[in-house]
């Protein structure tokens, strides 16, 4: 059994040689991308087993994610092709350091990714883990996507533990029905990320209690307050929905160089997850998220090495001064 599964769009991704509009760049440099790859990637990186599914075109580019993927240690082997199909690309410029403004320029709209169904999907491979790990970017990406993670959310006996960070993008939903579906998928799954930035935006939910009561089912629902800190509310204490004070454990996160924030909340997830798959309790869960998160913010692409296993340990067992 493969400690992780994720599912979900690789794309090539193309960082700007220097700030400015998408417009001014002169330059780029070829890095890659994914929200679900990433949080494989990083798991390989931390010493699981982790296997990524997806789906590219048989290009140059979709070589180049097979060959960089696979280089973290993560099994790429029910990775389809597509032939007629391009792989996704897309450009993003540099963040304002204060702010993390910055442009997003996607090609990916009729990618070999947006083809995945539940037809053409290899399930059993999907739910061969002990983690699937999904993302609401698969469930925007078409008709086909949407049903398939309606699939892997749905109640089934002996699935795995179903991992959902609701990663809203506004640009990528045609329609009006992203906030409601990314609901429903959430609450079908059994850990879910969600920054209280989204939820406010798509759900207009405001703080960690509150969006524990609108995703009562899952275990446990992990709120990601940005440079805050972030807050688990686990499903098994007491008087959830009445007082979420007595339930939620708020860890702060750590103070970083931003350079850049993409790939951070996956970092996140892979901290969290590795921590879960160890059986780690929940304080600690979220102090191996942020020690991820810290290692991504800290470069400008969406993947940075982790700490090792042992360090990352170390770091996890300061006392709450060292976090602070
Ligand atoms: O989480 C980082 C992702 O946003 C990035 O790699 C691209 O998956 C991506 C997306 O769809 O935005």
């Amino acid at each position: 059994v493969v400690d992780v599964v994720a599912l979900g769009e690789s794309m090539v991704t193309f960082l700007p040689s220097r700030p400015g509009r998408l417009a001014d760049v002169p330059s780029f440099e070829r890095a890659i991308g994914g929200a679900e790859s990433n949080v494989a990637c990083m798991l390989a990186a931390a010493g699981h087993s982790a296997r990524w599914v997806g789906r590219l075109g048989a290009d140059g580019f979709g070589d180049h994610l097979v060959e960089s993927i696979g280089a973290y240690g993560v099994d790429v082997g029910f990775v389809r092709r597509d032939p007629g199909r391009p792989t996704g690309i897309y450009f993003r410029t540099a963040g304002d350091r204060a702010t993390d403004a910055h442009e997003v320029a996607y090609y990916r709209v009729g990618s070999a990714a947006s083809a995945m169904a539940v037809g053409n999907t290899d399930l059993e491979a999907v739910w061969a883990g002990r983690v699937l790990h999904l993302s609401g970017i698969t469930a925007a990406l078409s008709g086909g996507c949407l049903d398939l993670v309606r699939e892997l959310t749905a109640p089934r006996p002996g699935r795995p533990l179903v991992s959902f960070d609701v990663n809203h993008r506004p640009g990528l939903w045609r329609s009006a029905d992203g906030p409601r579906v990314l609901l429903e998928l959430a609450r079908g799954a059994d850990i879910v990320f969600v920054g209280d930035d989204e939820a406010r935006e798509a759900w207009g939910l405001h703080g960690a209690r509150a969006i524990r009561e609108a995703l009562p089912e899952p275990e446990i629902v992990v709120v990601k307050q940005g440079r805050g800190g972030a807050t688990a509310l686990d499903k098994d204490t007491d008087g959830m929905c009445e007082d979420a004070t007595g339930t939620a454990t708020f860890v702060p996160a750590l103070h970083v160089d931003v350079m850049a924030a993409v790939g951070a909340g996956d970092a996140f997830a892979a901290g969290f997850l590795s921590a879960t798959l160890r059986g780690l309790p929940v304080r600690d869960r979220l102090r191996h998220g942020h020690l991820m998160a810290a290692a991504a913010l800290t470069v400008p692409g969406d993947l940075a090495a982790p700490p090792a296993r042992d360090h990352a340990d170390r770091l996890a067992a300061l006392d709450d001064a060292g976090w602070g």
